[in-house]
């Protein structure tokens, strides 16, 4: 989109995003002030920079790509990584509280960060050689490159152990092929971390980069979800990478999920946010819209519908504020995230059903923001993980029992 249409853009929408965050048990009191800074100073960017943008883009199903730079500026890539290599050196719960003012507007806007910071950013931290971390982490935390992850291939999406995607040792170089599918940021990325397995079936962590020969990201297009958020494939075709770009602190797929550890982690705050941008929608519309002459929220049957949204969000605000204590003092572990990533998800959806139906006609259309919610939702419920993955490492934390294969 041409500069001049997206200042056309916010001179028309700015100013009109009224959006007041829920806090019925008063959890702001738990938040330190340099958390409640942070956030204020999110939520303002969000209202200035993106609200004005967001449903054009996801109408258009267009990347904001300009916005890439402005959320390095803002310091949403990476921000719970450390200062030394250009990023925010804050505590887990600020990057939560980040990911839910970014998710409040736009999951897929969300995506981009999470997965440049928890997928991209995180695993070089975590794993990446001294050089690799001080040739990338800078230019991924300001936004100037993009990253993307690529884990998921066309047969194996919930059994990513299954992966066919290979590469072969040739001495100062390796030869990666295969196919990654359904990579967020893929299209406008950088640079891609692969996961891929070697001759002895070990799976290793490969930065590649755009423009190396036999590399290509072809855009996914035709979903109804996600839409400002650009998705595609990884394709490899004899790819030759330098050896020094293979992640050399980890080998085998704890690997990759323990990087899902921490997305999934910002999705379970990111997720609420969408869940309560949705309630305070429905609360501002029962008080306007007037039916039988009376406020629509004056009927006991939308007060039903509000009464429950906001104790869902409520549960789930308390949920994780405790997980980013526990992720603080390197406590959670994963099936308390997947908890809370499966919850979370669940229950946005279900508010941002309810709030749809609240506002009626107009809850179909592009006026308000609860349509894009609701389908962001039904892929934020399928990736990182889907319900019934979530629902099953539960289910073998409790029993002890494995119920995947
Ligand atoms: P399993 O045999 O259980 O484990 C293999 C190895 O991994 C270790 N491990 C973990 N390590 C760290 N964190 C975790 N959460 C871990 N879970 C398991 C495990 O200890 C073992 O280590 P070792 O040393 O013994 O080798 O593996 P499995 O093959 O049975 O699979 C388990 C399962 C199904 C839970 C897992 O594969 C899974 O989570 N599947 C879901 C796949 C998924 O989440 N894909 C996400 C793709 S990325 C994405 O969606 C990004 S969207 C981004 C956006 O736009 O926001
Ligand atoms: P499948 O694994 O085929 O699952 C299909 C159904 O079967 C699901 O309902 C699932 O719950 C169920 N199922 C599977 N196994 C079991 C079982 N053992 N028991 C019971 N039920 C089971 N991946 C990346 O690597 N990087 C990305 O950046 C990324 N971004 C994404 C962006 C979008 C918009 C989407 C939609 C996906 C993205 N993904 C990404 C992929 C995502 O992680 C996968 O879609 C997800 O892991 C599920 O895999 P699948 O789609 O192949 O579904």
């Amino acid at each position: 989109m041409e500069n001049l249409e997206i200042e056309h853009l916010y001179e028309a929408n700015r100013g009109k995003d009224k959006y007041i965050a829920p806090d019925f048990y008063g959890i702001d009191d738990l938040l330190s002030d340099e958390q409640k800074l942070i956030r204020q100073s999110v939520r303002d960017w969000v209202k200035k920079d993106l609200s004005p943008i967001i449903e054009y883009f996801a109408q258009k199903s267009e990347f904001p790509q300009h916005i890439v730079k402005k959320l390095g500026d803002i310091g949403a890539f990476g921000p719970q990584l450390p200062v030394e290599y250009g990023c925010g050196g804050m505590d887990y719960t600020t990057y939560g509280i980040i990911m839910q003012e970014l998710e409040r507007c736009d999951s897929g806007v969300r995506s981009t960060a999470s997965v440049q910071g928890s997928l991209v950013m995180y695993p070089i931290y975590k794993f990446g050689s001294e050089e690799q971390k001080q040739k990338y982490l800078p230019k991924l935390a300001s936004g100037e490159m993009l990253g993307c992850f690529g884990l998921t291939e066309p047969d194996h999406g919930s059994n990513p152990s299954g992966m066919t995607t290979k590469f072969e040792d040739k001495g100062d170089h390796v030869l990666l092929n295969g196919a990654k599918m359904w990579i967020s940021n893929a299209p406008f990325a950088d640079v891609a971390v692969v996961w891929a397995k070697n001759d002895q079936g070990k799976i290793k962590g490969i930065i590649v980069e755009r423009g190396m020969e036999g590399f290509t990201t072809p855009e996914t297009h035709g979903k109804w979800s996600l839409r400002a958020s650009a998705t595609g494939e990884l394709v490899f075709n004899n790819v030759k990478v330098p050896k020094e770009n293979i992640l050399p602190g980890v080998e085998g797929l704890k690997g990759p999920l323990t990087c899902l550890n921490s997305a999934r982690y910002g999705i379970s705050w990111g997720a609420l946010g969408a869940a309560m941008d949705c309630y305070d929608t429905a609360v501002r519309y029962s008080k306007e819209r007037i039916q039988f002459d009376k406020p629509i929220g004056a009927f006991q049957l939308q007060q039903k519908k509000l009464a429950e949204m906001l104790t869902e969000i409520t549960k789930a605000q308390l949920l994780v504020w405790r997980l980013g204590q526990l992720m603080d003092k390197g406590l959670a572990t994963p099936a308390q995230i997947s908890m809370a990533k499966r919850n979370n998800v669940e229950i946005a959806l279900n508010v941002a059903r309810e709030a749809r139906q609240m506002l009626g006609g107009m809850g179909i259309t592009g006026e308000f923001p609860i349509m894009r919610h609701m389908m962001n939702l039904e892929s934020v419920v399928t990736y990182e993980g889907t319900h019934d993955i979530h629902l099953l490492i539960l289910g073998m934390e409790i029993t002890g029992e494995n119920a995947f294969n």
